[in-house]
């Protein structure tokens, strides 16, 4: 190995040697004009609370649930899960488009375990490389098939929305969603938005637990939202990567979906099992799209299918496995539900303590809308500036956007970060 690894590395000196002498060119310019890009805002945060040899420090910057402990998770269900699957499984490339059997279970979970949808056939899905796989393929079918399209993208969102779209070459616009003064939903505005944007245009919209505002609408503004896609023969593409983490019950967090499911929409959705099964770093998740019919929905999962097969070729088998094992068993699927319940109940137990914590400090300030959002996510109103202190003074990552990560927060933290908060919120 060592030795193939070294003659490979002499081969491509001197190739890059020949090039050298042929283009007289120095071996460095290749890629001088390569900047470094500019840091991830939520996955740089990591990078930095990494490199801080604080003991205080505190991580509630990305979106990881974590114990009481601050200690990373994996669900008893998911361990009893790889207990099944260890030596019994070959490792041979699943299909294009993933495991059937993975799928089957993914779209039951969106779509309602009696779904007409899922026995008609009528929805392409493939497994995809969790929820930013599954946006991303979607983006690159969206600029595919509907070229001349725009995405509209509420403001604020996951900051990866962006980055997907964009290199998807998909034009974005954006729609009112969170109101700062209110901490709440802009919903006169999103309404709006929503009847001026051209008939027929493509929105984005968070199915449950919005990231980063911890805002959703109510099932009564769902109903009109859906109500306004249909006059408007707009279409809605759902990123779910929070179910259960809403309400601690994903049957429930699926809420907005079946509404535009009974209304009749074609809908589009990713799924990720990252947060709700813990499953981070195996890259596990689904896109589908509802169809017409099963002829349409064969065609456009084949397209997927295409697209995938130059960038990745066929999806990861572990996470699969994992998620259909436990699914599949109502005994490991009822585990699974009872553990998602535990960690949403830990984060609306943490939104208490810290409202509570910045009370009793004597915070003038108001901060209801720690307790009254929803999910992983408190979007706290700190500014920029309040952020960078909290970081430099008191060793606390979060995003710039004044995003806490409740996942982050436990019994052992929420005293100092409570207390940090109110050291640089009190001078306004
Ligand atoms: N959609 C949303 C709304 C989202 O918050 C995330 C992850 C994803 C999709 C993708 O997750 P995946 O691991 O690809 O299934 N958000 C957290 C992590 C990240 O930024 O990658 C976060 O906001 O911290």
């Amino acid at each position: 190995m060592a030795l193939s690894g070294a003659l490979f590395r002499g081969a491509v000196g001197r190739g890059v040697g020949a090039v050298f002498l042929l283009g007289n060119r120095s071996m460095s310019s290749w890629w001088s004009n390569v900047e470094p890009a500019a840091k991830d805002p939520i996955l740089g945060v990591t990078e930095a609370f990494l490199a801080d040899q604080s003991p205080d420090k505190v991580n509630v910057g990305v979106g990881a649930y974590r114990d009481d402990n601050g200690k990373p998770v994996v669900l008893e269900c998911v361990r009893e899960a790889e207990r099944r699957i260890a030596g019994n499984q070959n490792m041979e490339y699943l299909p294009m488009g993933g495991s059937l059997k993975f799928i089957e279970e993914t779209l039951k979970l969106a779509y309602g375990g009696n779904s007409e949808f899922i026995k008609d056939r009528r929805i392409a899905a493939v497994q995809a490389l969790s929820g930013t796989g599954a946006c991303r393929l979607f983006a690159d079918f969206q600029r595919r098939f509907q070229p001349d399209s725009q995405i509209y993208i509420p403001v604020p969102t996951w900051s990866n929305h962006h980055n997907i779209w964009r290199d998807a070459q998909v034009p974005q616009r954006t729609f009112h969603y969170y109101h700062p003064e209110s901490k709440g939903l802009d919903f006169a505005s999103l309404i709006d938005d929503v009847k001026n944007a051209p008939n027929g245009s493509f929105f984005l919209l968070h199915a449950c637990a919005h990231n980063p505002t911890g805002v959703d609408p109510s099932e009564e503004q769902w109903k009109e939202i859906s109500y306004q896609f249909k006059v408007k023969n707009h279409f809605a593409f759902f990123d779910m990567a929070y179910q259960g983490f809403a309400s601690g019950d994903p049957e429930k967090d699926a809420k907005a979906i079946r509404i535009f499911l009974d209304d009749g929409h074609l809908i589009g959705c990713a799924q990720s099992y990252a947060k709700n099964m813990g499953l981070y770093g195996q890259r596990i998740g689904c896109l589908s799209i509802l169809c017409e019919d099963e002829l349409q929905a064969v065609a456009v999962k084949s397209q997927l299918q295409q697209i995938a097969r130059p960038m990745y070729s066929n999806p990861p088998v572990h996470g699969a496995l994992v998620v259909s094992t436990i699914l599949g068993d109502p005994e490991l699927k009822n585990l699974w539900l009872q553990e998602v319940k535990v960690m949403a109940d830990r984060i609306i137990g943490m939104r208490t303590a810290l409202r509570e914590s910045l009370e009793k400090l004597g915070s003038t300030l108001p901060w209801e809308h720690i307790t009254n959002q929803i999910g992983m996510f408190c979007f706290s109103g700190m500014t920029p500036q309040q952020v960078d202190r909290l970081t430099s003074e008191f060793h606390i990552y979060m995003t710039r956007n004044g995003r806490i990560s409740m996942a982050g927060v436990t019994t052992g933290n929420v005293g100092y970060l409570a207390n940090a908060i109110h050291e640089v919120t009190k001078s306004g």
